[in-house]
This record gives structure tokens, C-alpha cells and sequence, in this order.
């Protein structure tokens, strides 16, 4: 398992709205290197087996349709502690409780389409980097 790198993703609001360039800027100058890029669309089997541990909640039906709605970026960047440091600078998951300068704070409209998406772990780091790029995608 990679230590020090972490997946995201830059949500299809963040695509919509022109927000690109900004928020991969954000990472870059938070000291984050991007290893693996991508423009890509997620399907809804895409969408329901990579928020497979959300299935029994409430939102999921609206969460996989929002995440199918059109393209996303999806990354995987390294840096020391990238995990923690990344859940940092994107925020909590409502962007009304994120903390000032957060992405979230910055770019997300709501808890439902709230911008990006940080990995939780470094397992769970491997497990969506992998979902989405094969190795020699991976620099
Ligand atoms: P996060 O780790 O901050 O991305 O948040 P979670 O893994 O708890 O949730 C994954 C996604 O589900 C969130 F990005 C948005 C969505 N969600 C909702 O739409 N409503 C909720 O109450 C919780 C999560």
C-alpha cells in the first residue's frame, strides 16, 4: 500500500461552474503533488460501487445521481501526511461548517454537491486511486 498519497476528486459542480484550474491551483500550492489526472464521467454502477458503504443511507440515491450528472476530475496527489493534510484543506463535509479558506468553504453550494472528495485513510487512498487509474497511470 502507497503511504502519502491521497484521492480526489473534483466533483461535477466544480467542473460545471469553471472551477478547474482553481482548486487544482489550491492543491499545488498547498504543497500537494498531482501523480495521476484525469477528466473523466462516472457511470451509475461507477457511482454505486464506489460509495458502495453509503448504500443503506438516505442520500445515496441523490449522491449517485449527482455524481453521474456530468464529468469529473479525478487525482491522486502525494505529500507527507496527504491523507489528514487534504481532509484539512477541503473542510468538513457541509460547506456551512468548513472552516474559512477551505475549498469547501471557497467553492462547495451544499453537503450534497460539495465540491471534492478526500479519502478518508490510506487504504481507502488505494482503494479509489485504483478504482480509477491502472499503475501506469500513476507518476
Ligand atoms: P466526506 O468524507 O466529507 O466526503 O463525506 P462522507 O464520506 O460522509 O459522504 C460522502 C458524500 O455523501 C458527501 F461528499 C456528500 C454526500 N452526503 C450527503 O449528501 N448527505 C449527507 O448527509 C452526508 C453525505
Amino acid at each position: 500500500m502507497k503511504t502519502n498519497r491521497t484521492f480526489t476528486m473534483l466533483k461535477p459542480d466544480s467542473v460545471e461552474k469553471g472551477n478547474i484550474g482553481a482548486i487544482l491551483e489550491k492543491i499545488n500550492a498547498s504543497g500537494f503533488r498531482i501523480v495521476a489526472l484525469k477528466l473523466t464521467h462516472m457511470t451509475r454502477r461507477d457511482a454505486e460501487a464506489f460509495y458502495a458503504i453509503h448504500n443503506e443511507r438516505p442520500f445515496f440515491g441523490e449522491l449517485v445521481t449527482f455524481m453521474t450528472r456530468g464529468p469529473i476530475v479525478a487525482a491522486i496527489l502525494e505529500k507527507e501526511n496527504a491523507v489528514e493534510d487534504f481532509r484539512s484543506l477541503i473542510g468538513a463535509t457541509n460547506p456551512a461548517e468548513a472552516a474559512e479558506g477551505t475549498i469547501r468553504k471557497l467553492y462547495a453550494s451544499s453537503m450534497g454537491e460539495n465540491a471534492v472528495h478526500g479519502s478518508d485513510s490510506d487504504e481507502n487512498a488505494a482503494i479509489e486511486s485504483a478504482f480509477h487509474f491502472s499503475e501506469r497511470e500513476q507518476f
